[in-house]
């Protein structure tokens, strides 16, 4: 699951609804959202069913003209402020959903049009580089509280990573991610319980960065000063996408009213259906191609979905098909599947996701591509179709 996060007002639940096509309050003033939307958005992905020259018949996902989309949980969270840590705002309300969260997408108000309270503000008057850094303080601050409170007890038994990793269970911290926090903090001589504070504070920061991963929208491109916003955030170096929640909110919603052609894959549009636009809105679809679309190269939204996947979560797409042949499953269905799974996901790892059976009773799989054979610890690629052969029949 992915959470679309940051402070009230920012455009959190117009990006989700531009993102899941789900109608949710939206409004210029902050916690307009205060229980949590949840809802599916897709990232897309080249369908290999052009490749191969074949008809595809999904059912795990979509292939629209040739663009695969993969179902993806989105969260839109309530508008986290300052002290959100010590209960202020919505703060736990915030702060327990993102426990689910494998990434994170900041949606930052780069035009600077809103305070850090999201509060509406002149634009250009609040700088967006506060809202960046206050909201991973804020986590950090969560965290440590979690850990803190235990933490003697933690230290108490004779396996204190053990402790640790049970404290944080529940939150989508890997054991793996801790190791990696503790070594990469400098940290791995040291007992847990000779830790001071500060070192506690940097060990789950790194943890945060390692197992909740940020990517940032820089909303509200379209309004003035949000230029400004975006150089300074990309002069941090943080990985950071312009973004437009607002556009791509209205295009969706003009396509699935007939009114356009649009895909949020795409970087344009026409218009199918002028009679029904009022000079308003025919205004507003020029407006939205000329300073979004073309000058920002789309509105970010889909972009930002399909980075939080593929870049911050390594994830790569697989095709698993019984039938090399004719690339089909059991029922002759064409590239049925697509897995969406972790980057250095093996062939018999994949077996086991598909069927524990599958898994038991791997010898060997195909790549469909190739024909040729590849071993259990074969480490999949992004676009493989591949066909398991198992020593067990599927049920
Ligand atoms: N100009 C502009 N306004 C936007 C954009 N995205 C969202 N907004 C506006 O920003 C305001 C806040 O949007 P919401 O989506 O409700 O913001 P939120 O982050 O969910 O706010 P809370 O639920 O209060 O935390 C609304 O008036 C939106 O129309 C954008 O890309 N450009
Ligand atoms: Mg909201």
């Amino acid at each position: 699951m992915v959470g679309i996060v940051g402070k009230p007002n920012a455009g959190k639940s117009t990006f989700f609804s531009a993102a899941t096509l789900i109608q949710v309050p939206i409004a210029n003033y902050p916690f307009t959202t205060i229980k949590p939307n949840r809802g599916i958005a897709y990232i897309t992905a080249e369908c290999p069913c052009k490749e191969f020259g074949v008809k595809d018949d999904p059912a795990n996902s979509i292939c629209d003209e040739g663009t695969r989309l993969i179902p993806v949980e989105l969260v839109d969270c309530a508008g986290l402020v300052p002290d959100a840590w010590k209960g202020r705002g919505l703060g736990n309300r915030f702060l327990d959903e993102i426990r689910k969260a494998d990434a994170m997408i900041h949606v930052v108000d780069a035009s600077g049009s809103t305070d850090l309270e999201g509060r509406p503000c002149p634009p250009g008057s609040h700088d967006p580089l506060e809202d960046v850094d206050f909201l991973t303080r804020e986590i950090d601050m969560w965290l440590f509280q979690i850990v803190k409170r235990d933490w003697r007890e933690i230290c108490k038994g004779g396996d204190a990573r053990s402790a640790l990793e049970s404290k944080l269970s529940g939150l989508s911290i890997r054991r793996a991610d801790i190791e990696r926090a503790i070594s990469e903090s400098g940290l791995g001589q040291k007992k847990l319980a000779e830790w001071a504070d500060d070192e506690i504070m940097g060990f789950l920061s790194r943890l945060r960065e390692i197992s909740k991963p940020i990517l940032i929208a820089a909303n509200k491109m379209d309004l003035p000063g949000a230029e400004r916003g975006l150089e300074a955030i990309k002069r941090r170096g943080l990985k950071v996408i312009p973004c437009c929640a607002e556009a791509e909110l209205a295009l969706r919603r003009s396509a699935q009213r007939g009114i356009t052609n649009y895909k949020p894959w795409r970087r344009s549009f026409e218009i199918l259906d002028g009679a029904r636009l009022s000079d308003e809105q025919r205004r507003a679809l020029t407006m939205i191609m000329e300073g979004v679309l073309k000058r920002w190269g789309g509105t970010g939204v889909q972009e930002a979905i399909n980075s939080a996947f593929f870049d911050l979560l390594s994830a790569i797409v697989v095709y698993p098909v019984e039938d090399v042949e004719k690339l089909s499953d059991h029922r002759g269905r064409v590239l049925p599947d697509a897995y969406l799974v972790r980057g250095g996901t093996t062939a018999r790892d994949l077996a086991y996701m598909i069927h524990t059976e599958l898994g038991r009773g791997f010898l060997y799989a195909i790549d469909a591509r190739t024909g040729r054979r590849l071993s259990g610890e074969y480490q999949l690629r992004n676009g493989d179709v591949i066909s398991i052969v198992s020593a067990e029949k599927r049920r």
